[in-house]
């Protein structure tokens, strides 16, 4: 038997090379179109800069970005308090599945309240054999469980859903209202079990400890089964933004069901009826009447580069990428398309693809640099696909904005700019 080198067996069981990289390598390698690197200009040594003779930093106690990155929220103007309002994630500047805690959207109703930790009470009360008060040093006691899931606000997407024109804005300043996090806490059902839900408790009511007294009745069963009672936000406690020191999750529900700064919860026979769900929070149909309790966002893609506002290079390989959720479960596929929605060819998700979490898609384009319009179209495990905008718009009543998931098509022109287009 012939000798095996086992760095070569190495090197083959890593080489394996997927239909993006084999497509970027013809392209570029072939010389058809623009190669990203250019050769030596100089002898490796001319390469020798400041960073490698001089001493680095000392360490930090939080680390922040590099000081030549300025990726930031985009904030919008408050609306009739200083923290009424929301902030975008800039989704365009971002990658892979995961928001940076610090960059994560926020939509507040009355601001982001200050709390101590130590003094903050958790109560179940309601239709309860046994009303309970928790301290968090309490709930900190009880199994926890970390799962990665997005939240999105309702009114995600919006300024499509009713600008006549496209607004021509970045992908985050449409659909930044996304984002995604690994979150770790308590499972609200063990809690619930412990206060013993009477027999006539058929919903709950989650209400916060901020200003704006946020509260959505939501029904039992499945906030038994599915809602989390989240301390910690990507490996750390939660950002004061998200919620701190506790907020409900209801993966994949609608950003505005996660109550966060979580004062109490309250088992009642029927939904409360709260400002958030009879004024807010409904969808407005053509005949005048208001669909209730909408509860899961969903299903959305956005391709996030190329995006608005941005500059094309050039002719030659591009490797177009974004992001897709949905509320009912995983992405079941991402197809692109570049004929005005004639055809779609499917684009790959190679990282991990979980429910009711951000996927990353990515697919490998050469570009002829005539004009061009790209759209992406994401279907869930359910089989719910992402409609068109006319498909959309013709559901619901004009004034209708929440939970708009139309597909977003990008106008690329052939003077290299990127335009947010209805097609
Ligand atoms: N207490 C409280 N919870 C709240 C809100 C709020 O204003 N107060 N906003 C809701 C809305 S509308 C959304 S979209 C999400 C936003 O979560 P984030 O700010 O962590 O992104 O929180 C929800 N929970
Ligand atoms: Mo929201």
């Amino acid at each position: 038997m012939k000798k095996q080198n086992p760095a070569f067996n190495l090197s083959r069981m890593t080489n394996k090379i997927a239909p993006s990289r084999r497509k970027f390598l013809k392209t570029a390698l072939a010389g058809a179109g623009a190669a990203a690197a250019v050769p030596l200009s100089a002898k490796a040594d001319d390469y020798i800069t400041p960073s490698m003779t001089t001493p680095g930093k000392a360490f930090t106690p939080y680390g922040m970005p590099s000081g030549h990155e300025d990726v930031k929220r985009l904030l919008r103007p408050p609306g009739i308090s200083p923290g009424t309002g929301g902030s975008l994630s800039p989704i365009e500047s971002l990658e892979g599945m995961i928001t940076p805690s610090g960059l994560h959207f926020e939509r507040h109703h009355n601001g982001v309240p200050d709390i101590d930790i130590k003094a903050h009470k958790f109560l179940i009360h309601g239709l309860v054999d046994k009303p309970l008060e928790f301290t968090i040093a309490a709930l900190d006691r009880y199994p926890r469980i970390s799962r990665m899931h997005f939240v999105e606000c309702g009114g995600n997407s919006a300024a499509n859903a009713g600008s006549p024109t496209p607004p021509q804005v970045t992908a985050g300043g449409i659909h930044g209202l996304i984002s995604c996090s690994e979150w770790t806490g308590v499972q609200l059902g063990m809690l619930l079990d412990e206060a013993g839900v009477k027999p006539e408790g058929k919903w709950i009511l989650a209400e916060s400890a901020d200003a704006a007294g946020m509260s959505r009745s939501i029904p039992l069963q499945e906030a038994h089964e599915q809602g989390i009672l989240v301390l910690y936000q990507n490996g750390e406690r939660l950002r004061p933004e998200q919620g701190y020191p506790l907020r409900l999750l209801m993966p994949g529900w609608e950003g505005n069901l996660n109550v966060k700064w979580l004062h109490r919860i309250k088992v009642t026979a029927s939904p409360t009826m709260t400002k958030d769900e009879t004024s807010k929070y409904t969808q407005s149909l053509k005949d005048g009447k208001a669909n209730q309790f909408n509860f899961i966002q969903p299903p959305k893609s956005v391709i996030t580069r190329p995006s608005g506002m941005m500059t094309m290079n050039g002719p030659g390989y591009y490797e177009i990428s974004g992001i897709t959720w949905s509320g009912h479960g995983k992405i079941a596929k991402v197809e692109i398309s570049f004929d005005g929605g004639s055809t779609w060819t499917a684009a790959e998700m190679p990282g991990p693809v979980f429910s009711k979490c951000v996927t990353r898609f990515r697919l490998p384009w050469e570009w002829d640099g005539k004009a061009v319009v790209v759209q992406s179209r994401a279907t869930d495990e359910k089989g719910n696909v992402q409609p068109t905008r006319a498909a959309w718009k013709d559901r619901f009543s004009p004034a209708q904005f929440y939970q708009y998931n139309a597909i977003q098509a990008w106008q690329i022109g052939a003077d290299n700019t990127v335009k947010n287009i209805y097609v």
